[in-house]
């Protein structure tokens, strides 16, 4: 049965070009999209960036440049990366367009209006690269052990929002799994961090600049992440007087990595209460990885830029092997040798090599494909189908893997190379059958890799099948 999907990535901070770490998270979504839609669903994607705030106003500073210039460059950067790596988003949304502007105005005096914001000051410590009030106890060394930097010591006026009225509703509708948070180790990691007690959180800044200012108190600027959560709205129409956003809303899907999960799971749905809007039905939080064994960042100069990978091995390769490097709920480790490794062993010697060769015979023998034949639909493919489902990728590229080893070993059993004129009838059925699979192979791996899956379906479509430029040239042939 079709049914609306509505997901959503993370907006991502443009104090820097985007990394490996927003590719992965982006392509995933992406995969989960583009599985929908293929199978009849109404999909509605959206990404963005997330312009405003303290770190994004002092990257514009370093980089010489006014706020508005700078993430207008930066944000440039985002598209540009997804388009390379053939993202098919709905809507990107800016969190410095005149629509979110408008949305955000919207919901902060509905917010207002219900009675969960009051005045107060806030004395204490606050991590810029976080973008967040961290407290005594989380400093490692009196730093912020995430960035290891000094937090800087805040006392403004806030405007506050009573998390402790919704917290106990939150927390009932995370136990009672009518708000999904997965895999199941992260709906634990945020039920222990209710037993470690909550406070209420600001809402508004006095200090930082860069943002969109409170609408019934304009000396201060909304804290940006309760903006910046407030996109998954925006970006389908809130506050518009359409019916777009009751047609989208609530998500079906936020993903996101566990650096952020407290914000997702914890925050944002008490916003949504105290406004009387219904809660994300799922948020799928990933892991974290690390470059060969190392936390990724600028001064350990290893940082992988996704285009350098859409440069080496093209979109759909480059998203094959984000995704099938480990467990997509589990913190892992990018080892970039490995990139090489499974492209040549996967796609050229895998994918590749069945492709052309079995299109060579059969263009060589005159051997078409069979249109009345269905594509075989079987439990293998079943099981695959459930795996893109419910986010487990490396397992669903296992399979489809096997697939194509499946293909290629019979191949070489039956090894129709050496049949003469006389086994025509035999060299048929064995290409034939090859062919079946491949089709199966091109549907499966659509979401993945969506220009090959269409390149072998044009491919195997007709009574006479032709040889084509190879799918994926080994590295040391490029
Ligand atoms: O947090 N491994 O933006 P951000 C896996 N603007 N995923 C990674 C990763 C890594 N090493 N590094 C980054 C923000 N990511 C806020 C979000 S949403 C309302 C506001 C991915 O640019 C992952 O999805 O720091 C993570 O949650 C996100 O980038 C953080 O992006």
């Amino acid at each position: 049965m079709s049914r609306k999907y509505y997901i959503t990535t993370p907006i991502y901070y443009v104090n820097d070009k985007p990394h490996i770490g927003h590719a992965y998270t982006t392509v995933a979504a992406d995969v989960l999209a583009r599985w929908h839609r293929h199978r009849g669903d109404e999909v509605f994607f959206l990404t963005g960036t997330d312009e405003h705030g303290a770190k994004v106003a002092e990257s514009a500073v370093e980089a010489g440049q006014e706020p508005q210039e700078f993430v207008n460059e930066v944000a440039k950067l985002f598209r540009i990366a997804w388009k390379n790596l053939n993202i098919k988003y709905d809507n990107f949304i800016r969190t410095t367009s005149p629509e979110h502007h408008r949305a955000v105005g919207v919901f902060i005096n509905k917010l207002k209006a219900s009675n969960s914001i009051y005045e107060d000051k806030y004395e204490g410590l606050y991590c810029v690269g976080c973008e967040k009030f961290i407290t005594e106890k989380e400093l490692v060394e009196g730093k912020c052990p995430v960035h290891n930097k000094k937090p800087k010591k805040i006392k403004e006026k806030n405007y506050f929002f009573k998390l402790t009225d919704y917290i106990e509703q939150v927390k009932e509708l995370i136990v009672s799994g009518k708000m999904k948070i997965l895999p199941e180790e992260r709906k634990k990691e945020v039920l222990g961090l209710f037993e470690q007690g909550m406070e209420d959180f600001s809402v508004s800044r006095e200090k930082v600049k860069w943002g969109i200012p409170l609408p019934f108190d304009k000396k201060q600027n909304i804290y940006v992440w309760v903006e910046a959560l407030q996109n998954y709205i925006s970006g389908i129409g809130y506050g518009e007087p359409s019916e777009k956003f009751s047609k989208w809303w609530p998500a079906d899907c936020h993903i996101m990595a566990k650096d952020i999960l407290k914000f997702h799971a914890i925050y944002w749905p008490a916003l949504l209460l105290a406004v009387g809007e219904p809660l994300p039905k799922e948020q799928f939080i990933h892991g974290f990885f690390t470059i060969d064994g190392k936390k990724m960042s600028k001064s350990l100069g290893n940082v992988i830029n996704p285009n350098d990978l859409v440069n080496q091995y093209g979109s759909d390769a480059t998203r094959y092997l984000l995704l099938s490097q480990f467990p997509f709920g589990q913190d892992g480790d990018v080892k970039k040798s490995l990139f090489d490794e499974k492209y040549n062993s996967d796609l050229a010697n895998g994918l590749g090599n069945l492709v052309s060769r079995t299109a060579n015979l059969m263009e060589k023998n005159d051997v078409g494909i069979d249109t009345a034949q269905q594509p075989i639909s079987n439990d293998k493919v079943d099981i695959i189908n459930k795996q893109i489902e419910h986010y487990r990728f490396d397992e669903a590229l296992k399979g489809i893997y096997g697939i194509i080893s499946q293909a290629n070993k019979y191949l070489d059993e039956q090894a129709p190379w050496k049949h003469t004129p006389d086994d025509k009838e035999k060299t048929t059925i064995v290409l034939q059958n090859v062919s079946d699979w491949i089709k199966t192979i091109a549907e499966l791996i659509y979401p993945f890799m969506p220009i090959t899956s269409r390149r072998i379906s044009q491919q195997f479509a007709g009574p006479s099948v032709k040889k084509e430029d190879g799918l994926f040239p080994r590295l040391s042939d490029k």
